[in-house]
């Protein structure tokens, strides 16, 4: 059956964004020449961080364009190479990178790959030395019962230490499970839906979701979710984390 046109589930606010893939619009962009990319969130929607869709193709490339930046590359699909200074690390689908402000990079692929960057100017703290690269992959980092909730487990992708000022989680959701409590609190988010589907309450609505959809929600944004149908839900997403809130 065709869409109905002049419809979309996206939603923008001052306070929080869904964005939905039937509404996106690739274009052109800097640090990836020869790719199809996707500012799915950043600056001018009220965020003080970069959320990228990056669809690569052995065409094209990725490389750092401002030097303060820091990144954090997750692969959804296919492979990447990573040259860096002294080496060339290989991502596969699930992998991701941390990429410190500094360190140069060049990304490249064989065949095609689909990426997920998160990405902002790092925020140094007085007497601790800048972070360092992190290489990983989802399968190999450990899940936590969030808040004692078996329902819900958490990967934390980064350390927890004060030289990060980022943190990137991916979050699973049994069926029926929920966040426990509507959360308010001062950190931002940036959320990208993995898999399965579910309810996103967002400031005082409560929005249908599923993979695919896109999230941002801005300091305070009243937050909650609950995982619907059969299959676990899972979601990644960035927070601003160990920084004075007026530095951020
Ligand atoms: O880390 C968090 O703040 C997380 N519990 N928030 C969320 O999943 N919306
Ligand atoms: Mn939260």
């Amino acid at each position: 059956m065709q869409p109905l046109l002049g419809q979309t589930r996206s939603a923008v606010t001052e306070r929080y964004a869904l964005l939905t893939p039937d509404s996106l619009v690739r274009a052109a962009h800097p640090a990836w020449p020869g790719a199809t990319c996707c500012v799915l969130i950043g600056p001018p929607l009220g965020a003080r961080f970069v959320m990228l869709l990056v669809e690569l193709d052995p065409d094209g490339l990725g490389q750092r364009t401002h030097h303060d930046d820091e990144v954090l590359l997750f692969v959804r699909s296919g492979s990447v190479e990573v040259a860096l200074d002294d080496r060339v690390v290989a991502l596969e689908t699930g992998g991701f990178l941390y990429l410190p402000p500094q360190q140069d990079y060049r990304v490249t692929t064989e065949l095609a790959a689909g990426l997920l960057l998160f990405q902002r100017r790092y925020h140094p703290l007085a007497g601790v030395a800048l972070p360092a690269l992190v290489m990983g992959h989802v399968h190999e980092v450990a899940d936590e019962a969030f808040l004692g909730d078996e329902g819900l487990l958490l990967k934390t992708l980064l350390p927890a230490t004060p030289a990060f000022d980022l943190a990137v989680n991916v979050f699973t959701f049994q069926p029926g499970a929920t966040l426990p409590l509507v959360e308010t609190h001062v950190m931002e988010h940036g959320l990208l839906m993995l898999e399965g589907q579910g309810i996103y309450r967002l400031g005082n609505e409560w929005y249908p979701v599923q993979a695919g959809d896109c999230i941002w929600m801005g300091p305070f944004c009243p937050q909650w979710f609950a995982a619907l149908g059969k299959q676990p839900a899972r979601y990644i997403y960035y927070k601003d984390v160990q920084r004075e809130p007026w530095s951020c």
